[in-house]
């Protein structure tokens, strides 16, 4: 990309569109990588790949995620660096499916005996685990990721000794209602499906479409999803994480309470009380929860309010009406789930612990996330994915494109600054506490709210504009507000926001699971109840915003690199190129502001101490006895290796280097010496033995 006559938009979609015809999916801007979603089975992903882009340098090969996973593993090893790759790109444009090409990467080019192969295991294995449990078909991408995860790797001496995943707010919602065209996460047609029938009838599952969970929109089919085998894969991914089978007994348990649960239906029975319309759609989720019948048929319809007295404190079990009633089931249903989902990534993480201290440790980390997303109508649930995405946008940002200039700036380096976008604009508009941001306001409408308050997210509509309007990038509009993404302007409906930011899983539900007697299901429960706490319990909002904010920070203490995926078109599609679509994402992905700052600027970078130590090698003078200033002895070896005068330039504490090439030229003659010593201590231990 670097090498354009003219960097303009159309040039990158119209380079991006050439190669995406010839079966070329992957392009570099340097050392970012983009891909473009082919939707069918390509063919370069074999063994031979493996060998060919293993310790290769860059500009040998074409343009492969493997080269990109190789730099990283190499990066670690030799410079002894944490590693991270972020890989970003809307809903389907592929970035688990990039992300699982990187882990089987790493997993066959690292060494080790029994203790690496089992965290290889655990790691490959968790994808389709956490896939059927946590991905679902949307309308954007038939196996949509619907939680973010971070995946380390730690490696000691290169190879694998431990992992650990790190997930972000699962959309639960999903598990009770899905938009028209959409399922419910794979996990409930795998089992419904899938499951040996005997097996089956003991949980009562059946065809998905019995269950009022599943058949909203009566959506069962994907295309390219074979729900029976999927089932077997899931199963296999089980029992290599370690779940025995009992535990796997648990969780079909428990998947198929949820479903079952979603079939009590109420009615009203005067003064506005709800009440099981059928006694029997009680039996079968108590049986599996393991609660008693008339506890589960109390808590749904009913709940318990304190007041007190002077000391005195009267507890009262206050009716719900339908509505409230059917709210209480739906949390039940998502907590449950939630809470399951939660289970898997800590018996997941339990099972590639680190055995054994080691001081020499160091992390490879891989961010898949799911991708902005844009649908008819966009809950809380897109407005949090959107803002993770934006976060992402912003590290993309403050290290490509303004670290980079600013550090030309500083080492005094000649430069003339490229205008970009900016987009932490927009992060202030949702984080920022003062002056408040959409969150803040958020939280602050929910705080001033008791109970049940039906007009909560008018009034929460209200306060934004009062607080928000000021920022270019806040609308008002009928439904809710709209915000000027750095991906495009997405409308948000503020119906629900208020209760899926508060999120409780009120205190009642809590007991009632832990008066089950299967002991799995109440510790899912541990939580201390406490009624008379003040305290609230943190906000949906504030939880990712948290996460958001640590997952930053821990990704700024790695080498980052960089996957940008783009979607080519909407059919799903293979060769179909939707050039308007992908015009708008180069532009916002700020592609050509990325390729003129690597044009124009420097390709390698680094201290003189750190160049030196590694490039000493290569001339007499400085191998093991150079005694000048570092920045001489830098200068000394640019010039014995020839590289010409105008490719590099020295700042005041970096040599920074032009092309690539003048760099490979290096690499390549540290080699040969190298092999030149090799073969020097090779002859004289021939001669000595
Ligand atoms: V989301 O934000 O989780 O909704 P992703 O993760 O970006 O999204 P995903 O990797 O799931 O997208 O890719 C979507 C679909 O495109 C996959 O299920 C494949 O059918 C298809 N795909 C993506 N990448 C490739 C590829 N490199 N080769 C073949 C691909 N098919
Ligand atoms: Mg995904």
């Amino acid at each position: 990309m670097t090498l354009l006559s003219e960097i303009k938009d159309s040039a990158i979609v119209e380079n991006l569109k050439k190669r995406f015809l010839n079966d070329w999916i992957f392009t570099y801007i340097g050392p970012v990588l983009i891909s473009v979603n082919p939707f069918k089975p390509m063919k370069y992903f074999t063994h031979k790949e493996i060998d060919l882009y293993q310790g290769a340098a860059q500009y040998e090969n074409p343009p492969h995620v493997y080269a990109l996973a190789d730099t990283m593993y190499r990066n670690m090893t030799i410079d002894n660096e944490n590693q991270c790759v972020i890989i970003s790109g809307e809903s389907g444009a592929g970035k688990t499916f990039v992300a699982k090409y990187i882990m089987s990467y790493l997993s066959q080019v690292s060494g080790g005996g029994q203790t690496a192969q089992q965290v290889k295991d655990v790691i490959l294995q968790s994808n389709p685990l956490l896939e059927a449990f946590g991905n679902a078909k949307t309308v954007r991408n038939n196996n949509s990721s619907r939680f973010g995860k971070y995946v380390e790797i730690l490696f000691d001496s290169g190879q694998p000794v431990g992992g650990k995943i790190s997930n972000f707010l699962l959309e639960k919602s999903r598990v009770v209602t899905q938009n028209p065209n959409e399922r419910g996460f794979h996990i409930f047609y795998q089992f419904c499906r899938g499951m040996p029938s005997e097996m089956r009838e003991d949980f009562g599952l059946t065809d998905p479409d019995y269950f009022n969970y599943l058949n909203l929109h009566q959506c069962y089919e994907v295309d390219g999803t074979d729900d029976v085998a999927d089932y077997a894969e899931t199963i296999t991914a089980m029992t290599t994480i370690g779940l025995i089978e009992e535990e796997q007994g648990n969780i079909v348990q428990i998947v198929a309470a949820i479903l079952h649960l979603g079939n009590i239906i109420f009615t009203e029975e005067g003064n506005d009380k709800a009440i099981v319309e059928n006694q029997e759609w009680l039996a079968f989720p108590a049986f599996l929860l393991q609660v008693e019948k008339a506890q589960l048929e109390k808590k749904l319809i009913s709940r318990v309010m304190e007041t007190r007295w002077g000391s005195k404190t009267e507890r009262l079990d206050v009716t719900s009406n339908v509505q409230q009633a059917e709210t209480t089931r739906d949390a039940l249903a998502k907590g449950l789930y939630a809470r399951l989902f939660d289970y898997l990534v800590k018996k997941t993480n339990e099972a590639m612990k680190m055995k054994t201290k080691s001081n020499g440790v160091l992390n490879l980390g891989i961010l898949d996330i799911y991708g902005f997303e844009i649908f008819q109508k966009n809950g809380f649930e897109q407005f949090c994915i959107n803002f993770v995405n934006e976060k992402l946008q912003q590290i993309f940002i403050e290290l490509t494109l303004k670290a980079e200039q600013e550090e030309y700036v500083q080492e005094g380096i000649q430069w003339t600054p490229i205008e970009y976008f900016n987009n932490a604009i927009v992060c202030q508009l949702i984080e920022e506490k003062r002056p408040p941001g959409v969150m803040a306001v958020l939280d602050d409408v929910c705080s001033s709210q008791h109970g049940v308050n039906e007009g909560a997210d008018t009034n929460l509509k209200s306060k934004l504009m009062e607080n928000c309007r000021k920022n270019q990038h806040f609308q008002d509009n009928a439904q809710g507000f709209a915000i000027h993404h750095y991906a495009g302007v997405v409308s948000y409906n503020v119906e629900g926001f208020c209760e899926r930011n508060k999120d409780v899983f009120n205190v009642d539900l809590i007991e009632l699971m832990q008066s089950s007697r299967c002991l799995f299901i109440k510790n899912l429960f541990p939580d201390v109840v406490d009624r008379s706490s003040k305290k609230r319990p943190i906000t949906a909002g504030a939880k990712i915003k948290s996460q958001a904010n640590d997952l930053v920070k821990s990704l700024m203490l790695c080498t980052p690199h960089y996957i940008r995926c783009i979607k080519p078109n909407e059919t799903k599609k293979p060769l179909d190129w939707e050039g308007v679509r992908v015009a708008h994402q180069v532009e916002y992905l700020g592609l050509k502001e990325n390729i003129r700052v690597r044009r124009a600027g420097f390709a390698y970078r680094r201290p003189f101490e750190k160049f030196l130590h590694r490039y000493a090698i290569l001339t007499k003078d400085t191998w093991n006895k150079w005694s000048g200033s570092p920045q001489n002895g830098v200068l000394h070896i640019m010039k014995s290796a020839k590289i010409r005068q105008d490719e590099f330039q020295m700042g005041q504490t970096k040599v920074f280097v032009k092309a690539p090439e003048s760099l490979f030229l290096l690499e390549e003659s540290r080699e040969k010496q190298f092999d030149h010593f090799a073969r020097i201590i090779q002859k004289a231990f021939q001669r000595y033995f």
